[in-house]
């Protein structure tokens, strides 16, 4: 049986791979995407989303645009871009999707409630799923899982402490891994090693059509903006946001481990960790089943799979 999800997103050109694995992924029954500031402002991630549902045939989906801010700190906008090709430039080129008149916050709550979704995948800042919790409290008892990738065990991306999605609004990570839902965290630390290759590149430029080609342009401009930093940093570009809809959808591509996981909300240096606790110290009860390792050669395949079937959906 599917698994009927809301997909919250900040596109982002991982995010629009990440919509399109969700659209054509034969184990997901996409409901509903959602989106919010975050890679670029709220407005243009909206208009990344419904350029990307527009071309994948999937306009049936409802596509909300939501919060515009995070609930206390200032916003911050990606610093490095593709600003020639893929979706990090305007394209007024491609077409897009009407936008759902509903806030974000409000079209995840109302499809939890409706029963039309019962879990939650997250490629963004955490912002519109935490002004859902605080705002319609009823759909903590809907949710049976949020899947989320953000975080590190290790160190940050963003800054030396934090990965970027959870920096992007720390208070309201808070708010999520605070309301007593299971909780999926896939934190660059596991991600890493699933890298954009050559090889992939190939494999998806093969499928061809609308989608191949959309496809391969995303993950080009992804491998553009890839600025290693350090001796430790993976090889290729991580393949990074579509890997969440993969593992909610196949679990088995993941190895879990249960920990508690606090974000730090005081720290000058520290600000946005997440602090994860896989020993469970002092009696601490773990909130978050961490991923601590992926299965690179399923989790590629897997997406090369669902890009495949979405290009050979008859929409
Ligand atoms: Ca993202």
């Amino acid at each position: 049986m599917s698994l009927p999800i809301i997909l919250d997103c900040d596109p982002g050109n991982d995010d629009a791979l990440g919509i399109l694995v969700a659209a054509g992924h034969a184990e997901i029954d996409l409901r509903a995407v959602t989106t919010g500031a975050g890679h670029l402002t709220g407005a243009r991630t909206a208009r990344n989303a419904a350029k990307t549902l527009r071309l994948s045939g999937r306009s049936d989906i409802p596509l909300g645009a939501g919060a515009l801010n995070p609930l206390v700190r200032e916003r911050m906008i990606a610093g490095v871009l593709d600003m020639t090709s893929a979706l990090d430039p305007e394209r007024p080129d491609l077409e897009e999707q009407d936008l759902d008149p509903r806030h974000s916050a409000d079209l995840i709550a109302q499809t939890l409630l409706s029963g039309d979704a019962t879990s939650i995948v997250t490629t963004g800042p955490l912002t519109n799923l935490a002004m859902a919790l605080n705002r319609t409290p009823e759909i903590t008892a809907k949710l049976e899982r949020i899947t989320i990738l953000g975080g590190s065990w290790g160190l940050g991306n963003k800054t030396a402490a934090a990965e970027w999605n959870i920096l992007c609004d720390p208070e309201a990570a808070h708010v999520v891994l605070s309301a007593g839902i299971p909780v999926t965290m896939i934190p660059i630390d596991a991600l890493n090693p699933v890298g954009i290759t050559p090889d992939l590149i190939k494999r998806i430029r093969a499928i061809g059509g609308t989608i191949g080609d959309f496809a391969t342009e995303l993950l080009q401009s992804l491998v553009m903006t890839f600025r290693p930093g350090n001796a430790m940093a993976p090889k290729f570009m991580p393949l990074n946001d579509p890997v969440a809809s993969l593992v909610a959808a196949q679990p088995k591509l993941a190895q879990t481990q249960p920990a508690r996981v606090d974000v730090e909300l005081a720290g000058h240096h520290t600000y946005g960790r997440t602090v994860i606790d896989f020993g469970l110290r002092d009696g601490a009860v773990a909130n978050v089943d961490v991923v601590t390792q992926l299965n690179c050669d399923q989790t590629i395949n897997a997406f090369v799979d669902a890009l495949t079937r979405l290009a050979n959906l008859d929409i």
